[in-house]
């Protein structure tokens, strides 16, 4: 395609862009998407006045609940209940706001003990290759033009331990996925880590909401129980999940999670696409929670 063509397709959806940013509208052209397609089509260009619509301050099973007549998720495992002012305090925490902000990508590790100081809270991010890591991380980081997270089609892309500084409160830890062309070595990096890490609070260990959880992420919630670290259960890739899929999923999640005696994890599972952003303020509210830098009215 020639530059000038280029330049008004560039054009062209910077005005939908637009359109989508005034009429708050969540369809194909929502910001997320937008910001995607712009994004993967002619590279890294970020939307800077993006504008969240209502349904990215919400928790996706709300939308799920009305299909079904018994409660997705029992009432006394749904604790986690942020209000939108609270989504959007926590989602401000991703954003540049001054001059002082320090967003950072810290370096890939191979293993626990060459990593920076253990003076920050930290969550991971584990799960099976491709499950969405990285992208989550991408998603957290659209607002950010200094990080760039590296993401992939390909099975296994992420080999090493990726630390990505929020303003000194908190480290996100991009890690090596599991099962398909996991590097060799898992065990010395991600258990490493996993055994070691005493500023690590929470890990989110990731399973894809098209398919629900298999034998590798059983695997895995042995191994965090033996090491009894604190994890929750975060269904990625919602937005290609019919809802009733989608239903389904966090049910065997949640039946996963009882037949595991995963007395480790937080009994409720959160929902997230990193394609349009369903569900992204939510999380984020809750590692802004987690980590001690977001009060939440409802847990006080
Ligand atoms: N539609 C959709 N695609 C997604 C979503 N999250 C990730 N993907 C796609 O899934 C593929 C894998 O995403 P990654 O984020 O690289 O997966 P990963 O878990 O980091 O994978 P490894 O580093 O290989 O372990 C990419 O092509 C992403 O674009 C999502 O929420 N929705
Ligand atoms: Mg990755």
């Amino acid at each position: 395609m020639t530059l000038k063509r280029q330049l008004r397709f560039f054009r062209l959806f910077e005005i939908l862009d637009q359109a989508c940013l005034r009429s708050e509208l969540l369809v194909s052209f929502s910001p997320w998407s937008c910001h995607r397609f712009i994004h993967t089509t002619f590279g890294r260009r970020r939307l800077t006045k993006f504008k969240p619509v209502d349904d990215l301050y919400t928790n996706p099973v709300h939308r799920l609940q009305p299909m079904v007549q018994v409660p997705i998720i029992a009432d006394n495992d749904t604790c986690f209940k942020p209000s939108r002012e609270e989504m959007e305090r926590a989602a401000m925490m991703f954003e540049v706001q001054g001059k002082k902000q320090k967003f950072e990508f810290m370096g890939s590790y191979p293993n626990p003990y060459i990593m920076p100081k253990q003076d920050v809270p930290e969550v991971a991010f584990i799960g099976k290759s491709n499950v969405g890591k990285s992208s989550i991380l991408e998603a957290m980081f659209a607002q950010i033009p200094d990080i760039e997270v590296k993401t992939s089609k390909r099975l296994g892309h992420t080999k090493l331990m990726n630390v990505f500084n929020v303003d000194n409160l908190f480290h996100l830890i991009d890690m090596p996925g599991y099962g398909y062309n996991m590097p060799d070595h898992f065990t010395t990096s991600v258990e490493a880590y996993l055994k070691s890490r005493r500023n690590l609070l929470r890990v989110f260990m990731l399973i894809d909401a098209t398919s629900g959880p298999d034998g590798f992420d059983h695997i895995a919630i042995n191994m965090m129980e033996e090491m009894s670290v604190p994890y929750v259960m975060v269904l990625t890739k919602i937005d290609l999940a019919k809802p009733s899929i989608l239903i389904r999923s966090v049910l065997s999640v949640i039946k996963f999670r009882d037949e595991s005696r995963a007395d480790s994890c937080f009994p409720q599972p959160f929902l997230v696409s990193s394609m349009n952003g369903e569900g992204l303020a939510f999380l984020q509210s809750f590692i802004a929670y987690i980590t001690g830098n977001l009060k939440i009215e409802s847990l006080l």
